[in-house]
């Protein structure tokens, strides 16, 4: 029997010409770098632990965190790409202090996107072996084209985003983004090195029976995150829940896409605002959840409509199932 033809990512990107409105290719040449870097990435995640590349860099980044030397290099992998195939004008980067001003071959400033990224999400578990990711969102430049990029065009709520995406290096690796025309999942063949559309048009299940929260910082949480984990936990109806937490938001969120579920990391005592960056972890994937019919908040209101102020800040994060995340937010308006 014929093996099933899966159409492959240029083929996609091709064929859908007309999701990328009014760009000159940039965009669909964007997401190809993306997938180039990707590809590369994904070799090194693979041997991490047959070479000496795993372990901490002896650096730390501005979050404090050692930085694995596979965070550096993914970071040094994207920007060189991105920077080399002349299609953004700047980037920013988790493993940045500063956003980078990309000038074109000409010193012309000519290019209209920008990139913002986690180069590899949940860096911790590379020397447990558990699956990583990479997360990228991309926005239209905001000043004038021609001049060098500001913060401005980096501080833009996620509701003006034009594409986002991720990179599941898992026990297959996938490429899962959104241009704004719905969410498309692509499997990655290492042994040809081309990406198949294994999983078109994903949705998020409206309801789901898994909750993802780290209930180790239980006694930290604020009451409504505390009242919503009892409701999880109760028997009742359709619960009480499955919990389910790896610890790399990437791969608990794609696993919650797939079967349904609710994935949160609220701010406590410990951590004011949360843990998870606004610019480049919870708006990416907050337009990937929407755009397949989830929903993404900060626990009260839209993660997608905050106005950034600062290009690391952090904001609580609550998403997946839409029914999921309504009941959530009612414990939140009810209790805090
Ligand atoms: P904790 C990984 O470092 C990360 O940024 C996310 O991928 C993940 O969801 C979260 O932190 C895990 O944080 O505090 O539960 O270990």
């Amino acid at each position: 029997m014929m093996a099933k033809q899966y159409q492959t990512l240029g083929e996609f990107i091709i064929d859908n010409q007309a999701d990328f409105p009014y760009s000159s290719g940039e965009l669909s040449r964007l997401i190809n770098s993306i997938r180039l870097a990707a590809k590369v990435v994904n070799h090194e995640v693979n041997k991490a632990g047959l070479v000496d590349i795993i372990g901490a860099y002896g650096e730390t980044n501005i979050q404090g965190e050692d930085q694995q030397k596979l965070d550096v290099y993914a970071n040094q992998k994207f920007i060189q790409t991105l920077t080399n195939r002349e299609i953004v004008c700047g980037i920013a980067s988790e493993e940045n202090d500063d956003f980078i001003t990309i000038a074109g071959c000409n010193n012309d400033h000519q290019n209209k996107y920008v990139v913002l990224m986690d180069p590899l999400d949940g860096s911790s578990n590379i020397d447990v072996n558990v699956s990583v990711g990479t997360i990228f969102s991309v926005y239209r430049r905001v000043t004038p084209i021609g001049t060098p990029v500001t913060k401005e065009d980096f501080l833009q709520p996620g509701n003006k985003q034009v594409a986002a995406g991720y990179i599941i290096y898992g026990t297959s690796t996938m490429l899962v983004y959104t241009t704004g025309h719905g969410v498309n999942g692509f499997t990655l063949n290492p042994a040809l090195g081309s990406w198949y559309l294994s999983h078109p048009d994903m949705k998020f299940p409206k309801n789901g029976s898994i909750y993802s929260i780290n209930e180790g910082n239980y006694v930290h949480f604020p009451e409504g995150v505390k009242k919503y984990i009892k409701y999880c936990q109760e028997e009742e109806e359709d619960r009480p829940y499955t919990s389910r937490y790896i610890g790399s938001m990437v791969s608990d969120i794609h696993r919650n896409m797939i079967k349904g579920g609710i994935f949160i990391y609220p701010k406590s005592s410990k951590a004011f605002n949360g843990k998870l960056r606004l610019l480049y972890e919870c708006n990416p994937m907050a337009y990937i959840i929407e755009q397949a019919g989830g929903k993404a908040s900060d626990g009260f209101s839209r993660i997608m409509d905050i106005q950034p102020t600062e290009l690391h800040q952090r904001a609580p994060f609550f998403a997946g199932s839409k029914n999921m995340v309504e009941k959530a937010e009612e414990f939140m308006k009810k209790f805090q």
